[in-house]
């Protein structure tokens, strides 16, 4: 291979890869094209950075609700209260995670709809890999980009 061809395939970078793990049925690993199967949302957001100032995008892609409900959380779905100590892991490439309850996402519950973007601005995350979003947030820590891993967790027991 030439030095040219070489560098452009290094810019391109592979397909990045999420992986949904934890207390769930049914495990998997997906790329960005595959989150194309569940129904797309659009949404324009703006977020306070601490360091740059506000920021304005827009984003398209699925809820991360139904991503989730699809593996198969470990939780019995007719009975509401078995949801309410179930928490998401989000987790990025370079390190960058934060944690969501599920029922903050639970049409149930908070109804937040929050993305697992697949577009921003109009560009594709195929090689970056999927970003969350969450347009009910004021600041923009939890927009985590590069996401890797998201981890479903039922285990928490309150420590008294
Ligand atoms: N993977 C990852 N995602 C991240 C961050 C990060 O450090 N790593 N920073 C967050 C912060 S603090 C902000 S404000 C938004 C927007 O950051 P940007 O302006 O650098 O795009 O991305 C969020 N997502
Ligand atoms: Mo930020």
């Amino acid at each position: 291979m030439s030095d040219s061809l070489a560098a452009a395939g290094t810019a391109a970078g592979p397909m990045a890869e999420v992986a949904l793990t934890g207390d769930v049925s049914r495990p998997a690993r997906m790329t960005v094209s595959e989150l194309l199967s569940w129904p797309q949302h659009r949404v324009r957001v703006s977020f306070d950075c601490a360091t740059s100032g506000i920021q304005r995008h827009r984003f398209t892609g699925p809820f991360l609700h139904d991503v989730l409900v699809s593996a198969g959380p470990a939780f019995d779905p007719a009975r509401r209260k078995d949801r309410l100590r179930f928490l998401i892991a989000v987790h990025g490439v370079d390190g960058h995670h934060a944690l969501l309850s599920w029922a903050e996402i639970d049409p149930d519950f908070g109804r937040a709809p929050v993305l697992l973007a697949v577009t921003i601005d109009d560009t594709p995350l195929d090689r970056a890999g999927p970003q969350l979003v969450l347009p009910q947030d004021r600041c923009g820590a939890r927009y985590i980009s590069g996401i890797d891993t998201i981890r479903v967790d039922g285990g928490y027991t309150l420590r008294t």
